[in-house]
Order: structure tokens, then sequence, then C-alpha cells
């Protein structure tokens, strides 16, 4: 059912880490910008794709708000979360539902390298080398009944274990939600790791949704259940302000969150005075993704 997507490249063809590392450093962060490096570049698109962000970033500057609201908070306090043994619990309008244990799921995916533009609601982005598989293939694992509509997340909730889940910050667990048909786009993916390596707790072990073209908060760590739905299903964001998260949340530089601009963003390790650079439609997956939303009117199912 899954139309395989891939990277013409990956991190392995042209930059390992401590070489990216290295030319970064040599570069005075300039920065990768405009190079013309076509790392991850899939095929065909229109966008140039800058070298990844270091794991130092991306392991070290989150949003993990059950581990606290500052950057550096989930850095500092989310290796408290046990990973292992983990389950996610798959239900609502399929015809397997039940508790697919990581193990079992992991040895009948083939885990693949994604390299993808990362965007914030927040106007930052980094670039990441995801290693995961296409949700796709997991949905199939369980059979996705024909009167499915949406798929509907949720995030682990254990508050001894997740100290900013002690405070009414959102309401827990962290819900989020897709469309059946972006669900099952070949570049939505449960990532695994990133740089090769297990998932740090940070950025959501052991295994979370990334969604490309979507701004980051789609993109729930730490999943436990994965429900098919035929109603819009609740969204954390979405349903702590409305008017500011939508329940779409694609990436667009022509709408703009109502207390900033969308247009421009600040990528991540490009240092205090790096400028900004344009904020890409769709975040650069346009040519993949804009025959979903063919019709819509963008600003009103934002
Ligand atoms: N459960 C959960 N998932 C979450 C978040 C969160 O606070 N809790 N933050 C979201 C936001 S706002 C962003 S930008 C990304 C950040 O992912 P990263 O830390 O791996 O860069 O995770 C998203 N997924
Ligand atoms: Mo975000």
């Amino acid at each position: 059912m899954a139309r395989r997507w891939t990277n013409d490249l990956t991190t392995a063809d042209v930059t390992p880490e401590a070489l990216f590392l290295n030319r970064r450093q040599l570069m005075t962060g300039a920065a990768a910008t405009g190079l013309g490096l076509t790392l991850g570049r899939p095929a065909g698109a229109a966008e140039e794709m800058p070298a990844p962000n270091s794991w130092e970033d991306i392991t070290s500057y989150n949003n993990y708000y059950e581990f606290g609201t500052g950057k550096s908070d989930p850095a500092e306090n989310a290796h408290s979360l046990i990973t292992a043994p983990w389950s996610i619990r798959i239900d609502g309008l399929v015809d397997r539902p039940g508790d697919y244990d990581l193990t079992d799921i992991l040895a009948k995916m083939d885990l693949e390298e994604r390299i993808y533009r990362f965007r914030c609601v927040e106007a930052w982005s980094m670039v990441v080398p995801w290693q995961g598989f296409e949700l796709a293939d997991l949905l199939d694992l369980a059979g996705v009944q024909d009167a499915a509509r949406y798929v509907a997340f949720e995030t682990v909730l254990r508050p001894e274990e997740m100290p900013g889940t002690r405070y009414p910050v959102l309401d827990w667990p962290y819900r989020e939600g897709l469309r059946l048909d972006e669900a099952l786009h070949p570049l939505t993916i449960m990532a695994t790791g990133i740089y090769g390596k297990p998932m740090p707790n940070q950025n959501g072990a052991p295994i979370r949704l990334v969604v490309p073209w979507k701004y980051g908060f789609k993109s729930i760590k730490s999943v436990v259940r994965i429900t098919l739905t035929d109603q819009e299903p609740y969204a954390s964001w979405n349903a702590y302000n409305p008017r500011e998260y939508g329940f779409y949340s694609n990436v667009n530089p022509n709408v703009d969150h109502p207390r900033w601009s969308q247009a421009t963003e600040r990528r991540i390790g490009g240092g205090l005075f790096a400028r900004r650079s344009p904020t890409l439609m769709f975040n650069g997956y346009e040519d993949e993704v804009a025959v979903l939303y063919e019709g819509m009117d963008l600003a009103t199912y934002f």
C-alpha cells in the first residue's frame, strides 16, 4: 500500500557526522547554506537540502514539554524515561487491534535513512538525519478498515518519569492527529533513530512520528497509542489554542502565526547572527504533498 519514497543520497554517502562537523567549523558557521550540497535531496525535489544539523544541535535544543518547557530541559531530564520494553496499542477502526511490541514491529520493518527539513511553529528549523520506516507499513500490520478517515496518536504519560507532566501546561497526555491520507503518505515516518544511533530520549525515544511538511508539534514523541477513527482527533496544541495552532499546521510562509511571521525561519546552528532564510511552502515538500490539499483554502484549514 505504501508508495515507496527513497532518498537518492544518505549521510553515509556524503558526510559522516565528524567530517561534516569539521567542515562546519572550517566554514565558521557561515553555514552550509548555498553551497549546493545535495544531501538527502529526494529525486526531482525542487529545493536544495542544506547539510544536516549536528548531533549536538539536534539533541540539546528540544521541545518535549513533558520534561520541562525550556529548550535544554529535555536533554537534562528525559533520561528518566524508561523506554524498554515498549509497545504501541493500535486500536479503533482496524482489523487486528492490539498491543504491538516494538521489538516485534521492528523485526518486520525496513529501517531507512530520511534526511528531512524540520520546521518548528516557533520559526526555528533544523535538518535531521532520521532512521525510521513508513507509518503506512505499521498501519498495514493492523489492517486499516474502510471507514477510517483519521489517525490519532498519544504520547506515554508517566508523571513519575516525566516531571513536566506534574504541571497542567498541556492537557496530558500529549495527543496529535493526521488525516488518513496524510498518515499514509510515503514521507510520513515513524522514527527510531538519528545519525544511525537509537533515538535519544529527548527526541522522543523509543519511537516518534515525523511529518516533515508540518510544523514540528505535529511530530509527536514517544508514541504508545495509535487509533484509527472516522472523526477529526483531539490534538493537544489545537485544543490549547485553536486560533494559533490549526489541526493541519502545514508549514506555510503565507499564513502567519497570530503573534509572529512565518515567512522566514532561523536555522539552528547558524550562530547568533545567522541570516533568517525564507520558509518554503510545505517546508520544501510541495511537489510531494500539495496534491493532498487540492481545492482546500489553506488559510481557513491552517
Ligand atoms: N510528546 C511530545 N511530542 C512533541 C513535543 C512535546 O512537547 N511533547 N514537542 C513538539 C514540538 S513543538 C517540536 S518542535 C518537536 C521537537 O522535536 P525535537 O526535539 O526532536 O527537535 O517535537 C514535537 N513533539
Ligand atoms: Mo515546535
